[in-house]
């Protein structure tokens, strides 16, 4: 009974701040973007993006994953552009947003390349630069009429692990033929199982660790690949993940893996997806905390499906996985 009495006049207390302070409220923006990849950190005016530039091509190109908001009154069409010096950004459509609505999750792949940086410019092994995402909004199909547009700023931050400056105090490549303590299982279960060593896709020759996963049922399951981890104390920790993902087709049906997560305990420090691109290595870096043990674990999401009763897998792949220190 008394705390009957007690609710109205909370109610009243937050109608009558919001009418005398509404400048305490949070106002957003007409439109906005924020990157997913930082989920746990989306209220940073600057979310942190890892690189390795260690054994990078001559060019090297950036995924990021995205949600765009339209919080305005109406529908609109939007692109996603950014600018930084050295980078080359494509212009990607995002399509119609309808009025307080998001994208959801959406992935631009290969959105931006850059050449790769020359290590000789990093101090102590590390390099830091500003891009800048910028999210349009037209109110017509065409996308001549721009209403809005948004900018937010992102910091990339180099490293390269192979600087004398880092100490490498993990180094899985799995060319003994051992797969170190990797684990898999499916998401949700207790049946833990280990990762295999395959031949057939390898960063570093002559074998990676492997696991095909297939549910038994078609639809959407996460797998979970995982290791527990020490970190020396240091000022700076890295790990260096490298993933591929393959789903199986047949008779024009295909297993599709859709998201990828990296965590370190229950923090997600990656993220990218939906559609990710398969058959390529992709690579993570991202910060562990010096001085503490804990589950490393990339999660795989992907739709499984089958053709006339035979389930089609999805083949996972891991190889050179480092944690460096500094
Ligand atoms: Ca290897």
């Amino acid at each position: 009974m008394r705390k009957a009495k007690y609710v109205p006049l909370l109610l009243l207390i937050s109608v009558a701040a919001a009418t005398l302070f509404p400048a305490i409220l949070k106002t957003e923006p007409p439109i906005k973007l924020v990157f997913a990849e930082t989920l746990s950190n989306l209220d940073e005016p600057t979310p942190y993006f890892y690189r390795d530039v260690a054994h990078l091509q001559s060019e090297t190109y950036f995924s990021f994953s995205i949600i765009a908001y339209n919080n305005d009154v109406e529908t609109l069409y939007f692109k996603v552009t950014g600018e930084a010096p050295q980078y080359t950004f494509a212009t990607v459509d995002l399509g119609p947003i309808a009025q307080s609505k998001n994208s959801g999750y959406r992935l631009l792949s290969n959105f931006a390349r850059r050449p790769r940086p020359n290590p000789s410019e990093f101090v102590g092994g590390e390099m830091e630069e500003t891009i800048k995402l910028i999210l349009m909004a037209y109110r017509d199909s065409n996308c001549t009429v721009l209403k809005w547009t948004y900018e937010r700023n992102a910091k990339v931050k180099w490293i390269n692990s192979s600087d004398p400056s880092f100490t490498v105090v993990l180094n899985d490549n799995f060319n003994d033929g051992q797969v170190n303590g990797w684990k898999s299982k499916q998401k949700g279960s207790s049946q833990e199982g280990t990762m295999q060593i395959s031949s057939e896709k390898v960063l570093s020759v002559p074998y990676s660790a492997y696991k095909s996963t297939w549910p038994g049922y078609d639809g959407t399951y996460s797998y979970e690949f995982y290791k527990q981890v020490s970190v020396p104390s240091a000022n700076k920790a890295y790990a260096v993940i490298n993933v591929l993902v393959e789903g199986r087709s047949r008779d024009g049906r295909h297993t599709n893996p859709d998201y990828i997560y990296v965590h370190y305990g229950s923090t997600q420090l990656a993220c990218v997806g939906p559609d990710v691109t398969e058959s390529t290595w992709l690579r993570f870096v991202v910060p562990l905390t010096p001085g503490t043990t804990d589950i490393l674990k990339i999660t795989v999401t992907t739709h499984y499906t089958s053709s006339s009763g035979f389930g089609l897998a999805c083949d996972n792949y891991l190889d050179d996985v480092l944690i460096v220190v500094k």
